[in-house]
């Protein structure tokens, strides 16, 4: 046995990965369940490095030397679970499974558990940064034991994309961890993409800019603090002309944003830890709005649902508006990562993972999506204060959303007067003046709550829990315990 790691699944992912792995001096085994994609890749590629070739999975796990590194990256979900199932009866105890699919992290819990049980490691990977990455360096969030870690860790490292000399890839946690992370990652994305694309229309309908002038804006955005992949691919998407009609691409782009479902799954798990990440959950129903495709028809067609008079901005409402969008972009975006590292931080509190946030967004500085120079200051952030009760706390991300509020409040309020839907914007500005405020509405809520469900209420001004007798004489008693 010769091979240091072995690939099983070489689709795109799988595929690109295994080269990775070889172009970085490791002997690298390669698996498929359809021969001919082993055949294709040896003969294509088989000069990167130094790959073994199987037929069958039996000499694929026979071939690799101990304790075996077994990347399994098949379709997620059924397909996963198949390639499991026939691999753990060849392993030896202390061998290590690796799936690097998009797993939801509750499959990786269970996955993990059960092959703990059998005296195997199961190390459930977020790999972002798609094909491109895959090959030339991806940002690589590995879950489970830390042992296991010991033995793959420095090999994954070393195909990572490196940002500053760090590799972007770390141990995130045991079991479900690193799926979890790579989840709310992509929830980020969605909400970053929502917000970007929210103030490119306001831009055009407020201001009446061209697409090509709006790359130029973009552009401009992303020599400072915005400065990032999706900022930079904005720009280019912008600055696309259709070769057909002569038209800018983004005007023939049918625009039904389409989902694969990892937003939803960060939504849904946001909603069960309680966690208020609204920047993901709106970016998430704004695709689904987008998409409601009929529906959207259905309503232009009746013409009933009518909006403002006047389409764009004049005089002193169009000074400064550029900017303003800037600033409104920046602390929307503000907004979003901190909702999404206080889901992290939610995650690893429920399943025990002490998950680091800064050395989170260390590993995000590349390869991915989400890649961005306002990384850096997060990891600042929480090198500073681990414990940071909010990103927003941070005196940097403080002075930088109080610093945008007035120009947040702007645009906010002149997208509302427009028409132009901003839910990425104001809802952010929501969470910002609801995290601020000294009392909410809330208040009432639990009035209401202990009026007709007496559900009870606490006191300002002492301790215990209270419920008035609303349909009796209407005084109020003490419920727990305590006072009785
Ligand atoms: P696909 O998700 O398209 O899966 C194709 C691979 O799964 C092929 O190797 C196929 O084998 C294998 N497979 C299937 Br389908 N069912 C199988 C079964 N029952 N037993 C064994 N093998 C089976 O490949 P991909 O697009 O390369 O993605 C791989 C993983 O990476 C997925 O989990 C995906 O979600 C994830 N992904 C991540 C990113 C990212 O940016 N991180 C991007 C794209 C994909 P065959 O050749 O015999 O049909």
């Amino acid at each position: 046995a010769r091979a240091d790691i072995g690939v099983t699944g070489l689709a795109v992912m799988g595929r690109n990965l295994a080269r990775n792995f070889a172009r970085n001096g490791h002997v690298t085994a390669l698996h498929n369940r359809t021969q001919s994609r082993v055949d294709e890749l040896v003969a294509q590629f088989g000069a990167e490095g130094d790959f073994v070739a199987s037929t069958d999975l039996a000499s694929f796990v026979a071939s690799l030397k101990r304790p075996r590194r077994v990347m399994i990256m098949v379709k997620a979900g059924k397909a996963t679970d198949a390639v499991i199932d026939e691999l753990v009866p060849l392993l030896e105890e202390g061998d290590i499974v690796i799936d690097g699919g998009n797993a939801h992290f509750d499959d990786t819990r269970r996955r993990e558990q059960a092959l703990r049980a059998e005296g195997l490691h199961f190390v459930g990977t977020g790999v972002s940064g798609g094909e491109e990455g895959a090959l030339n360096g991806p940002s690589i969030m590995p879950g489970g034991s830390k042992e296991s870690y010991e033995a793959l860790g420095p090999i994954l490292e070393s195909i990572a994309v490196d940002v500053d000399g760090t590799p972007c890839c770390t141990y995130v946690g045991p079991d479900g961890a690193g799926h979890f992370v790579k989840m709310v990652h992509n929830g980020i994305e969605y909400a970053d993409m929502q917000l970007i694309a929210e103030a490119y229309d306001l831009l055009r309908q407020g201001l009446g800019k061209t697409p090509a002038e709006l790359a130029e804006v973009f552009r401009t955005w992303n020599e400072g603090d915005l400065e990032s992949f999706l900022i930079e691919i904005t720009a280019t998407v912008l600055d696309k002309v259709d070769a057909e009609t002569g038209k800018a691409l983004v005007d023939v782009i049918v625009d039904a944003a389409e989902q694969k479902g990892t937003g939803r799954w960060t939504v849904q798990t946001a909603l069960e830890l309680g966690v208020p990440t609204t920047g993901i959950a709106e970016a998430v129903f704004a695709r689904s709005l987008s998409g409601s495709v009929d529906q959207r028809k259905a309503v232009q067609a009746a013409g009933t649902l009518v909006g403002p008079s006047g389409a764009s901005l004049t005089g002193a409402e169009a000074e400064g508006f550029v900017e303003a969008v800037r600033d409104a972009l920046y602390a929307s975006k503000v907004v979003a990562y901190a909702q999404g590292f206080d889901m992290i931080q939610a995650g690893s509190d429920q399943y025990g993972w002490d998950v680091d946030k800064g050395a989170m967004a260390t590993i995000w500085r590349g390869g991915c999506i989400i890649r961005a120079q306002f990384l850096n200051r997060i990891k600042e952030a929480y090198d500073k204060d681990a414990a940071l009760a909010s990103l927003l706390l941070d005196d940097y991300f403080a002075s930088a959303v109080s610093n945008a509020q007035d120009s947040w409040r702007r645009v906010v309020a002149t997208a509302v007067r427009l028409g132009v839907p901003v839910p990425g914007f104001s809802s952010a500005l929501a969470y910002y003046d609801g995290l601020r405020r000294e009392r909410l509405g809330a208040a009432l809520v639990q009035g209401q709550r202990d009026l007709f469900g007496a559900h009870t209420y606490g006191r300002v001004d002492k301790e215990g829990t209270y419920h008035t007798l609303w349909s009796g004489d209407g005084s109020e008693e003490r419920q727990d315990t305590a006072g009785q």
